[in-house]
């Protein structure tokens, strides 16, 4: 049994719904903590597994998307991301989650992501077919998943996920 601790961000458009993704996730287990200097909220919650505690340090970028220049800091350090996309406006996926994953793997390297369209209960908006975005994340290669954080839809499945992939490659470099 072994305890864990890993910095993962959220990533993506503004109004895409990251903050309500971690907000659904950690429900009232939380700790937040609020870097003003960075414009970042920070939360915190463990994923347990047979093995593993995994005490997942969740930064939300907190309406700083549109400034790179503070971004530096905010990438320091992350062993993940979810890069997060709006299914009801398509430019949120494409072009701009090329962008951000550019973005961020230009600061950390290739860590590991899982993409995630949300709002998947607004079905009658839907603007982003599923099979195009399982091909992009079939190239990329990467988990995709579709979540709502209005219904907590495969919510927690995507937060394990992101775990699991990080603790994975984290416990491989070990072994290198
Ligand atoms: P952001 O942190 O990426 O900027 P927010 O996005 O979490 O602030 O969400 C932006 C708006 O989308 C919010 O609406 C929020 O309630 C809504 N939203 C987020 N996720 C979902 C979802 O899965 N389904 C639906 N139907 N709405 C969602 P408001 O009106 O509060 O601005
Ligand atoms: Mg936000």
């Amino acid at each position: 049994m072994g305890s864990f601790k890993l910095k993962m961000l959220l990533l993506g458009d503004a109004a895409v719904g990251k903050t309500s993704l971690i907000k659904q996730f950690i429900k009232g287990s939380f700790a937040k903590d609020y870097k003003m200097t960075i414009g970042t909220d920070i939360f915190t919650k463990d994923v347990v597994t047979n093995e593993h505690t995994i005490t997942l340090s969740i930064w939300d970028i907190a309406g700083q998307e549109r400034f790179k220049f503070f971004r530096q800091s905010f990438y320091r350090g992350s062993s993940g991301a979810m890069v997060v996309f709006d299914l009801t406006r398509y430019t949120t996926f494409n072009p701009n989650v090329v962008n951000w994953l550019k973005e961020l793997w230009g600061f950390t390297g290739r860590i590991p992501i899982v993409l995630i369209g949300n709002k998947v209960d607004l079905a009658d908006l839907r603007n982003v077919r599923k099979a195009d975005v399982q091909a992009f994340a079939d190239k990329i290669p990467c988990k995709y998943i579709e979540t709502s954080a209005k219904t907590g839809e495969h919510v927690d499945e995507a937060f394990r996920e992101l775990a699991m992939a990080m603790l994975n490659k984290m416990l491989e470099s070990q072994r290198k």
